[in-house]
Formats: structure tokens, sequence, C-alpha cells
């Protein structure tokens, strides 16, 4: 039987952290026989998609980062998101990705071919590329998420999402609405709040908020940094233990959560001195059960005699207003949507054929899952790096992006070994690892009875790890073939 080789041995697809991450790691381990297909025309990811006014990282820059890369350059602890997407270019730079990438091939279609074991890969280019092995840095927060809401269709107004941010258009002066109080708003809102004339902000359910313990790093910090590396690596030691303490409270004992709860209670009391108000932003879900938020200048932006949050609900959007649910009726100029991702569907349907040309999607009908957040039965020598469950609402994701990327690499260097030409994940191990995961969720604050993009419409977890990040990176160590089948 003849067959064809492939065009290379990986493709990866995306470039931010995963993608970028995967292709260093390819690098430096010789392996050149890749490509990075780019749908934009930069790197960067969602660093790059994301230029809303105030974006900003929520996690520290010191361990929000590659650990193999730090970068002694951050202004702030929480660094601000031009200077993340700059870090990411200086990464394809010094790395010598760029020679890799290839931009503006955005992958519309990813088939299996089951006889010569590799990826056909359909660009919206019009380009088809072949390899053995495809690592998708996708992404599962990039496809944004709007509302349906009756009449938007009929808004004469500006109207953009936070992802999409129409920086072009002029807010100063403006009567302005924003949908949404998630990540994103909480991080815009005080920054457009001095320049509008007006805002409504139409918030269905409040987020938890905790004070940022963010601020400037000093000029002799970043000389300290630059010149003994040792003294950044503790910093980023310490947050990374204390962010992974947090486990004990979202999953190990929930009620842990009640001490934090209280002082999130004290802040809100601290910065919305009014009643009224403050009883509106007050959530009525447990502490942690959606993602806890964290912001110096968000509850006290609520409290500005130019805002109005308005909590009814939206019935209407007529030309040049909105009609909330008890009938009242704003004017507005804008409508900034805030309102989030399409986290539930990382992966269009119509994108992603394995074995027997079936669908991902179609494996899929509760709700996203793999082996190890990576691997999917049916869909030999496919890995998706930040896949279904390996979110998090404690620590950074470039700590579980590295532990993915060094798996696959274990993958590669066995298949290379042994000389397998494609590894199948086995369908008892996929059932068996999700099982445990989803019984431990099940007792985690996520489970307790909140609406959050965390679970699906049938409120099961697909998206987040329940456990510690090291026992994530325990378990990616190595390439385990022992869960997978295995073809010469
Ligand atoms: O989106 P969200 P986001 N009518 O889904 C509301 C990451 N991120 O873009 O809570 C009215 O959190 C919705 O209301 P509800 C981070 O992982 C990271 O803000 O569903 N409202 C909610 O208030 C984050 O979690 C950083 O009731 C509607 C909001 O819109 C994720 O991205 C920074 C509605 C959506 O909030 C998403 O954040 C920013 C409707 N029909 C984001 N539909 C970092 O710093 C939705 N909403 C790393």
């Amino acid at each position: 039987m003849t067959t064809i080789s492939p065009d290379y041995q990986v493709i990866v697809v995306g470039t931010g952290f995963s993608g970028l991450g995967m292709g260093i790691a390819l690098k430096k381990a010789g392996i050149n026989a890749f490509a990075i297909l780019e749908k934009a025309n930069d790197v960067g990811g969602t660093w790059r998609d994301n230029h809303y006014p105030g974006c900003a990282c929520d996690v520290q820059s010191h361990l929000y980062s590659f650990s193999f890369e730090p970068n002694p350059n951050w202004t702030r602890m929480y660094a601000p998101q031009p200077e993340i997407k700059k870090y990411l270019q200086h990464c394809a730079r010094k790395y010598a990705l760029t020679s890799h990438i290839q931009f503006g091939q955005e992958v519309k279609k990813a088939i299996y071919d089951e006889k010569n074991k590799l990826w056909r890969l359909e660009t919206a280019a019009g380009k088809t590329i072949t390899a053995r092995m495809v690592v998708s840095g996708m992404g599962g927060l990039s496809t944004p998420a709007y509302p349906n809401v009756k009449g938007i269709e009929n808004f004469q107004g500006e109207k953009f999402h936070s992802q999409d941010w129409q920086h072009d258009y002029p807010l100063e002066g403006k009567r302005v609405a924003v949908i949404g109080t998630g990540a994103s708003a909480i991080q815009f809102v005080p920054q457009i709040v001095p320049r509008v004339a007006h805002l409504d902000l139409y918030q269905r359910t409040p987020p938890w908020i905790m004070p940022k313990p963010d601020r400037a790093i000093t000029s002799a910090e970043r000389t300290l940094f630059k010149y003994a590396p040792k003294t950044q690596e503790a910093i980023r030691n310490a947050i990374y233990l204390q962010l992974e303490s947090r486990v004990l409270g979202f999953v190990i004992n929930p009620r842990v959560m009640k001490i934090a709860e209280l002082q999130a209670r004290r802040y809100l009391r601290k910065s919305i001195p009014d009643p009224v108000l403050r009883k509106k932003v007050t959530p009525d879900y447990s502490f942690g059960c959606k993602r806890v938020l964290i912001s110096n200048d968000y509850l006290p932006s609520l409290a500005q005699a130019n805002v109005d949050v308005v909590t009814n609900g939206i019935k209407e959007v007529r030309a040049h207003s909105i009609i909330a649910d008890d009938g009242q009726e704003r004017e507005v100029d804008a409508i900034i949507f805030g309102t989030g991702f399409k986290a539930q569907d990382p992966i269009p349907r119509g994108a992603v054929f394995g074995k027997g040309g079936v669908d991902l999607i179609d494996t899929w009908q509760q709700g996203a899952q793999a082996y190890l957040g990576s691997a999917v039965n049916g869909f030999p020598n496919f890995f998706m790096l930040m896949g279904p469950n390996t979110g998090l609402g404690h620590s950074s994701m470039v700590y579980m992006i590295e532990s993915q990327i060094a798996y696959v690499m274990d993958c590669l260097k066995q298949m290379q070994k042994n000389k397998w030409k494609a590894v199948d994940v086995k369908a008892d191990s996929q059932q068996s690892f999700n099982t445990d995961l989803q019984d431990k969720l099940g007792g985690s604050i996520w489970s307790s009875g909140c609406k959050s993009w965390y679970v699906n419409a049938d409120g099961k977890n697909t998206t987040l790890w329940p456990g510690f990040t090291f026992d994530f990176r325990r378990k990616t160590a190595n390439f385990d073939a022992k869960n997978y089948q295995v073809e010469h």
C-alpha cells in the first residue's frame, strides 16, 4: 500500500501563549518540520485581539509568562495588555518562530486521513496543508457572544463587542449602554465613566469583586530582575504557591470561601456607601461560584453620578434607546457588549473530522471532553492546548499550557523513537478520566448553584480543572502510551 508523506511533522494552530509555546518547544527539541498557522497578521492570540481600554491580566505577570522566558521589564504586577502583546512578539522573534508562522491562514477544516495517517488542513485563504500531527492552540475564549435581544438589529447608534473595541468612536459626551459585568466589563467600565456623558450598566448577575493587589514595579526592581533573575524567580514561586492555596476553597472545602466572601462584603461596603446601589451589586450566590474578579476602580466607578446600574434586564432595543423589563426607556448613542465568549463551543461544528469522518462536535453531545484536556478518542495525533477542563479559576493558564506542551513533546519523542505513525487515546481511558474529573467537580464551589460560562446548559462543567495545577503537571509529565492505541 502506498502512502503519502505529510508536508509537515506538526502543524500548530494559533500564535497566543499556546501556539508560540508549542513552537518554541519544537525548536528547542530540534524539530523544524513544523508550521504555525495564524488567522491574523500578527502574533498574540487573545492579547492581540483584546485591546479595550483598561485591558490587563488578572494574574500577576511574574507568573503569567513562560517559565523559561522571564520578563524583567514588566511595569506593573498585573501587566496591561500592550505589554503582554509585546512580550509575545518578543518570544516569537527571540525563538526564531517568524519563519514558521504563516499569517492570514485561518484554519477552516481539519480532516484526518486514516489511510495515510495524517491531517489535511484547509484554510480560509484556500490553502491545503498536511501534517502528521495537529496541535490546536486556538484558545477557548475567542468567539464573542452577543446577547439575543429583541430589536438589536434596529439600533441606529454605534455598537461593538469588548473584543472588537472601536477606538475611533469618540465616547466623549455620549450616552452609552454597557451590557454585562464580567471580567472584561469591570476593566473597561472605570476607564470610560469619566469620558461619557452617561453610562447605563445592564447587569444580569453581579460579580464578586476583591481589591486588586496591583502596583507599579519600580525601575530598581526591574534592574534587580535583569541582573539577578533568581529574585524574580523567587517572587514567581511565591505567587504560584499563594494562588495554588486557593484550590482549598474552590475544590477541597468550599466552606473556606466564606472567609473570602466576608472580605469581599467589607470591600463592597467601603467602596459603595449608598445602601440601595450596594444591594443591587451584591451577589446572592456563593463567592467563587462564578469567576472572582479583582479591581480597585470598578465598584467606585459605579458610585459616580453619571452611572446607572440597571438590573431589570432588557426587553427591547429601539433605534436610539433601550427599554428595560420594567418598561423604562433609556436613550443611548452607543451599546458596548461586555457579554463574553462562546466558551462552551471552543471548536465549531464542521471544523474537525476524525476517523470515519466523524465531526468532533458529534462526540461532544454531553459537552466538550477530552483526555487530560488534550486528546479525544477517534482523533489520532490531534492535541488541544487549553482543551476541555484545563481552565483555571485560581492561577495562571500559562502554567497549564506548559504542562500540556511537555506532554505533546514527549508524545512526539516516543512516536519518533518507536516509529509510531499514529496515537489515538483509548475510549475507556478518556471515559474514566472524565468520570473522575466530574466527580471532583461535583463537590466544588462551581457546582454550588450559580449560572456561569464554566458549565453548559445541562449543568456540566466542561471548562475547569478541579484541582492543583501541580497535579495536572504530574499527570502530563510523560506521555502515557498505555492509554493510547498506537499504529505503526
Ligand atoms: O465575559 P463573561 P468576559 N444579557 O462571560 C453578561 C477571561 N478574561 O469577556 O453573569 C445580559 O465573564 C453576563 O451575565 P451573567 C476570563 O476568563 C480574562 O467579561 O451570565 N447580560 C456577564 O456579566 C473571563 O472569565 C481577563 O448573568 C448578559 C457578562 O455578560 C472570560 O475572559 C480579562 C447577557 C459576560 O461576562 C470572559 O470574560 C478579561 C445577556 N443576554 C477576560 N449575556 C484577564 O485578565 C451575557 N451577559 C486574564
